[in-house]
């Protein structure tokens, strides 16, 4: 093994094979993985879907700071996104009629992407300090068809 790290050496300046070399290659390698995962995750990138009647996000997690939620519709009617602050679990906010009142007890509208149509897609870019959420569409009898999911930020 040294032997053949040896002549890999005398053959080449790359010293990369060589066994004294290798814990000192792999460690680095390890840290750019780590350093290059934690900027990946830094960018707070989250794509969401709308559709009749389902709100889809991925990841459903962010770290505080700035996020940036690019949406697009893929229903076949109208809808908005809300970023709601709530310990209310999802799905569970209370309605007045067909969908809550803003504001309502318990929660905060951070800001919304207010209805846009089929086939579009939109960006927001929010400051969100952490806590849990909910994103939902509340126009009229949405919200309790199903367009909401839980979101949290760390
Ligand atoms: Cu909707």
């Amino acid at each position: 093994m040294i032997r053949a790290c040896g002549v890999i050496a005398i053959l080449s300046t790359v010293t990369m094979g060589c066994a004294a070399d290798a814990p000192d290659a792999a460690g680095s390698a390890a840290a750019e993985a780590a350093a290059g995962g934690s900027t990946a995750n830094d960018g707070n990138f989250i794509s969401g879907t709308l559709q009749e009647w389902k709100v889809s996000v991925s990841p459903n997690t962010a770290t505080a700071g700035e996020v940036k939620f690019t949406v697009s519709n893929n229903g076949t009617i109208g809808h908005e996104f809300l970023v709601v602050k709530t310990d209310i679990l999802d799905g569970k906010i209370t309605l007045d009629g067909d969908h809550f009142a803003e504001p309502s007890p318990g929660l905060e509208v951070i800001d919304e992407i207010g209805e846009f149509k089929p086939g579009t897609t939109e960006l927001l870019v929010l400051n969100l300090k952490p806590g849990n959420y909910q994103l939902v569409c509340n126009l009229p009898g949405h919200y309790a068809a199903g367009m909401h999911t839980s979101f949290v930020v760390s």
